[in-house]
């Protein structure tokens, strides 16, 4: 099975890339993005600094990923990536959370990676439904993997609670 979902601290896991969900400022917060630079130590918010901003606090736009070395951390790289604000549904927020999936998949064939673990975006202070999301995450995964059996994607849920929301979803695709 080339999709899998497990409970864990996703700073842990030693990957070609973990994923962070971050704030399009890419200068660190709270929750998994907090832990992420905590444990990755101060060289990863040096080299999110020096990453081109697109308007001023702006480094990654919803949807769009950025990639950096992993420096303290288990995983060689961390993919940067905004998922959306839910608002209720009826803002692109489905299409901007596919988007931050299949980014983040690009920039690993990119940098010649096969395992990747990812956090379930925007299902924190972002507010987005985790059912739902988990549905998006499934599907876009499910498509990415479609012409590549060599990639192994994680999904690191931080509670069981959460990890049988996304095993559903893998259960029923
Ligand atoms: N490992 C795996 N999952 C985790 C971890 C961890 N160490 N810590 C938290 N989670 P959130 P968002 C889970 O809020 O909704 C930040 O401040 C958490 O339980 O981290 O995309 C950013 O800077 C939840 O299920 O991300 C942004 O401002 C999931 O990770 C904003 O939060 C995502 O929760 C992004 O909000």
């Amino acid at each position: 099975m080339p999709i899998k979902a497990i409970t864990a601290d996703i700073t842990t896991l030693r990957m070609d890339a973990i994923v962070n969900a971050a704030n399009p400022s890419l200068l660190g917060g709270g929750g998994v993005d907090g832990a992420i630079h905590r444990a990755a130590g101060p060289a990863l918010l040096e080299a999110c600094r020096a990453l081109p901003e697109s308007a001023p606090g702006m480094r990654c736009p919803t949807g769009e990923a950025r990639i950096t070395a992993g420096f303290a951390l288990p995983a060689r790289h961390v993919i940067h990536t905004v998922g959306p604000i839910w608002h209720g549904g009826g803002h692109d927020e489905a299409w901007l959370l596919e988007r931050c999936y299949r980014n983040a998949m690009r920039l690993l064939r990119e940098h010649a990676g096969h395992t990747i673990a990812f956090p379930a975006i925007s299902c924190g202070v972002y507010g987005y439904p985790s059912a739902l999301a988990a549905a998006v995450a499934v599907y876009a995964l499910h498509d990415e993997l479609a012409d590549d059996a060599a990639t192994e994607v994680t999904l690191c849920c931080f509670s069981d609670a959460m990890r049988a929301v996304f095993q559903h979803a893998l259960d029923t695709k």
